[in-house]
């Protein structure tokens, strides 16, 4: 049996069939820095409470898979050293190895999933990187949306990755992008990418139901809702594309490999850009953890909630 521990607020809110919104901890361990991080990470939960649902933060210690953390664990995971960064694949040895590990959106989707948790809100997804025509390097997070019935809310793809293959892998895999209350895919830190986006919605209810609606027709996998960064926190792409071509090259230059990319891109392009990037980043968070807050109302109410 998993070693899946649930915390006392969870396994209430699923005793009583109350809404409930996963949350990941690689963006707390591995995406930004300390103490914004731990600041983040509270906010995010209060935004959630004040949607109506439950925040459930995953992550495992101590070789227990925790859905829903305390005060003090969620404290303990944001100042801690050398917390291995978790995927599909390394998640099941973690816990064989009375591990401690930090969530990606991968290993939080299996999470959600064996909590019974239907929608999940983050920062960006993992994707195809620059250059993978060489590397190979395409996030798990991508077979994971094919695989977990889980709608994750992202401000899109990380805009550090190259997005058109990312959105061409997802096509492939048949994972749903659905950007949110407009047409273009949004790009993280700006509210556009300039292309569109496969697929609309206009309210959660769309959202939840077309989740429900998916599994219901036995097809596996979860959907990803693009949901652009509030206008008053973007960082125009024209501004950006120059400042992540300057961390890719860096990257390049220092041989940063595999799971170390993303955190390297991210705390070079946070100094690069004088920290606006965070304050876009923790902004873009609470917008989609209040999304995915409605969205998991609508799953406990009407057709959705019968999933
Ligand atoms: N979103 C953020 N910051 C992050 C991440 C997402 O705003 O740090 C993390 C997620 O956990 C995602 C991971 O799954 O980055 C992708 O890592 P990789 O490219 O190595 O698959
Ligand atoms: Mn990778």
């Amino acid at each position: 049996m998993t070693p899946l521990a649930l915390s006392p607020e969870v396994a209430a809110a699923k005793a009583e069939g109350r809404p409930i919104v996963a949350l990941e901890s690689t963006i707390i361990t591995h995406g930004m820095p300390w103490p914004q991080n731990l600041e983040m990470a509270q906010k995010v939960e209060q935004v959630i409470r004040d949607g109506g649902a439950v925040p459930a933060t995953i992550a495992v210690l101590d070789g227990t898979l925790h859905v829903g953390l305390t005060e003090e664990q969620l404290t303990a995971l944001a100042q801690a050293k050398n917390v291995a960064k978790l995927s599909r694949a390394d998640m099941a040895m973690c816990l064989a190895t009375g591990g401690t590990g930090a969530t990606t959106v991968a290993a939080t989707m299996i999470g959600a999933r064996l909590a019974g948790i239907s929608v999940f809100a983050t920062g960006g997804i993992g994707g195809v990187h620059r250059g993978a025509e060489l590397t190979f390097d395409i996030s798990a997070d991508l077979q994971e949306l094919a695989q977990s019935p889980v709608t994750v809310v992202a401000a899109g793809a990380k805009a550090i990755l190259d997005i058109p293959k990312t959105l061409e892998v997802l096509e492939t895999l048949g994972v749903p992008v659905i950007a949110y209350g407009q047409d273009d895919i949004p790009a993280f830190w700006s509210r556009s990418y300039g292309i569109p986006a496969p697929l609309r919605a206009d309210t959660a209810a769309q959202i939840a139901q077309a989740q429900h609606l998916r599994t219901a027709m036995g097809i596996p996998g979860g959907q990803l809702v693009a949901n652009p960064i509030p206008p008053e926190a973007e960082i125009p792409l024209a501004e950006m594309t120059p400042i992540i071509d300057t961390a890719l090259s860096e990257a390049e230059a220092q041989g940063i490999k595999a799971k170390q990319v993303t955190p390297f891109l991210l705390q070079r392009i946070f100094e690069l850009t004088e920290g606006r990037s965070l304050t876009s980043n923790i902004a873009l968070v609470l917008n989609n953890a209040r999304l995915a807050a409605e969205i998991a109302v609508e799953f406990t109410q009407g057709d959705a909630g019968q999933l």
